[in-house]
């Protein structure tokens, strides 16, 4: 039985992380199922957990692995845990895996960024020793997100050819929990804001693994004052005078959702929430009524030896550098991230676009470099689209079913830059709009980014979005260096373009930056140089104050960022505001200006 639920521990409820050294071995051939890997790795070596063999090895070829491997590791469940539905939660694993208890299959999941559970009770023993293997897959192909494709080397080796512009971490990322659960369990629970009269309604509906159940629903202030309190597993609870959720004062509530079977508790769940509406009204987007205009990034979860690992130094870090800027918002670029990432932004006051794994959907291995013309690969036309389409649905739903109750989330980001200037296109994504827009309790704005070339003619998405996102290089990929003068021309062309649509829908700048070598200062200013990366962004400041429906900028990238090699990346992508280290570029003291 899946669940969103993160995991919590309490009377009913008990879990424990399995993180630390685990065993690992790669498997080229895809013999290990023939072979009974999943009993036992014939020639292991340790590997850790959260963790990615890309970032630890000193040789490319492990660097570099496409395809098979195996993760193993034992472990015990204490027969005082009997009775219980106990299962092993993950809180991603890239980008596909099958996982085995003592050999027996219990459950596989497509996606690597999003977490799964997989009930194990039936096939563990207790107070002995058990085990745990998982075969991963990190090959990437136009039937999963994100897309890509794979070449065969001279050598024999696979090699995974990224549609997209960031390195393909792949491996057991993310936290690993045994959960022992009651055999009776609330699944899930969504809620939705309504505000009148200083008052908020919040609507919810509970769901669970059984109907035959009753429920008591708590409401607590932060001080865990009672509010108010009400029985049925959906239903509404009112606020007086509530104090709302808003990024300058991140206001949370308490919610206590009991489940009892005979007038007996069986579970119980708690969760912070935050009461708050948001809306898109015109060309505005409304925060509690109230127009907000966005300011900050499009990131990464990237770092030096972790890769895609979920670290909470590094997550307490980012947030205290985006607080310093002045920022309010990011875009999780390119995949829903680790839910630490929203209890963090829940409590700091941050907005999320929340964004599901569909990049590279655009047929070309280095669709961002080919971001100047709107090639038409017709993506969406291939035999495998039927494919690729329920598996972005299906991830969908898991981030919706993950992420919604987060005060942070304001909006989803259902692709990046795909193909869109193609009738399939538009049919493709109108499928996948329909099938999202009935997931979220408190239907926040959909939309998704819009590649360079799919401007106000060629673009056949936009009218599917309710904040039209632009990702634009102006300045850089076109008419960089002394051709700026053209750059502005082009943007504000671009921009009137839109205007004359007259669409009255809010435009979000998603993505905008120029690579820059924090240790390049040149006069007059070069590409590369940290005085270009200032003047570029004025460019563009200087031109959005001219069209009121522009309500956010989220700069290209937080921070450097690793990606595959190429003519075109030192080192990785070199975009950042901050170093990859997290130290601030001087474009870092311009936005900090700007945003406060
Ligand atoms: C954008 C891509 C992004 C790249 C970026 C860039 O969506 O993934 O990292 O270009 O080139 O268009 O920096």
């Amino acid at each position: 039985m899946e669940s969103a639920l993160y995991p919590i521990q309490n009377k009913y409820r008990f879990n424990t992380l399995m993180n630390g050294s685990w065993q690992f071995e790669t498997d080229p051939d895809s013999i290990g199922l023939k072979e009974g890997w999943n009993k036992e790795l014939p020639d292991p070596e340790a590997m850790p957990v959260p963790g990615t063999f890309a970032k630890l090895t000193t040789k490319r070829e492990r660097k570099y692995y496409t395809g098979d491997f195996w993760y193993q590791k034992d472990f015990f469940v204490p027969s005082f845990l009997q009775g219980r539905d106990i299962f092993i939660r993950f809180g991603s694993v890239t980008h596909r895996a099958k996982v085995f208890i003592n050999g027996h299959e219990v459950g596989q999941h497509e996606g690597g960024f999003l977490p799964f559970q997989v009930k194990i009770s039936d096939y563990i023993q207790f107070d002995q020793s058990n085990r745990l293997t998982i075969l991963v897959n990190n090959e990437l192909s136009e039937k999963t997100i994100p897309c890509g494709t794979e070449t065969v080397l001279s050598n024999g080796q696979k090699l995974a050819q990224p549609y997209f512009d960031f390195f393909n971490y792949s491996g057991i990322m993310r936290n690993v929990w045994l959960l022992a659960l009651p055999q009776i369990q609330i699944t899930n629970f969504k809620l939705d804001y309504q505000l009148s009269n200083n008052t908020a309604t919040i609507n919810y509906q509970i769901e669970s693994n059984d109907n035959d159940t009753e429920f008591k629903i708590t409401l607590l202030d932060h001080e865990e004052a009672l509010i108010s309190t009400t029985s049925k597993d959906t239903g509404r609870l009112t606020v007086k005078n509530p104090h709302l959720w808003q990024p300058s004062d991140p206001y949370l509530y308490k919610i206590k959702i009991e489940m009892l079977q005979n007038a007996k508790i069986v579970d119980e769940y708690i969760d912070q929430i935050g009461i708050r509406t948001i809306k898109v009204v015109n060309d505005k987007i409304l925060l509690n009524n109230q127009p907000i205009y966005l300011k900050g990034f499009g990131k990464h979860e990237d770092f030096n030896i972790l890769g895609k690992v979920t670290n909470e130094s590094i997550i307490k870090r980012d947030y205290e550098c985006m607080k310093w800027i002045g920022a309010n918002c990011f875009r999780s670029s390119h995949y829903p991230y680790a839910e630490e990432w929203y209890q963090y932004a829940d409590k700091y006051g941050f907005l999320i676009i929340d964004e599901v794994p569909a990049v590279g959907l655009n047929r070309s291995v280095t669709n961002f470099l080919n971001v100047t013309n709107s090639n038409q690969s017709h993506f969406f036309a291939a035999k495998t689209v039927p494919q690729l389409k329920q598996v972005h649905q299906q991830e969908i739903k898991e981030m919706i079913d993950r992420d919604q109750r987060h005060p942070s989330v304001i909006a989803w980001s259902l692709f990046n830059e795909p193909e869109s200037t193609t009738p399939e296109s538009y049919d493709y994504f109108q499928d996948i709009f329909t099938y999202a827009k009935k997931l979220d309790p408190q239907k926040r704005p959909y939309t998704g980014t819009l590649v360079m070339g799919s401007g106000p003619k060629a673009d056949r998405l936009h009218s599917l979005c309710d904040i039209v996102c632009l990702n634009r290089y102006y300045g850089w990929y076109v008419a960089g260096g002394p051709e700026i003068v053209n750059a502005k021309r082009m943007l504000m062309d671009e921009l009137n373009g839109w205007q004359d649509l007259k669409l009255n829908k809010p435009f979000v700048f998603t993505k905008f930056g120029a690579d820059t070598l924090a240790s390049l200062h040149q006069l007059p200013d070069e590409m590369w140089s940290q005085e270009y990366q200032n003047e570029y962004y004025q460019m563009y400041f200087d031109i959005f104050k001219k069209y009121p429906f522009i309500q956010g900028e989220l700069v290209w990238n937080f921070a450097d960022f690793k990606t595959s090699e190429g003519i075109m990346r030192v080192g990785g992508n070199a975009k950042g505001v901050f170093t990859r280290e997290r130290e601030p570029k001087d474009i870092a003291f311009v936005l900090r200006k700007r945003w406060r």
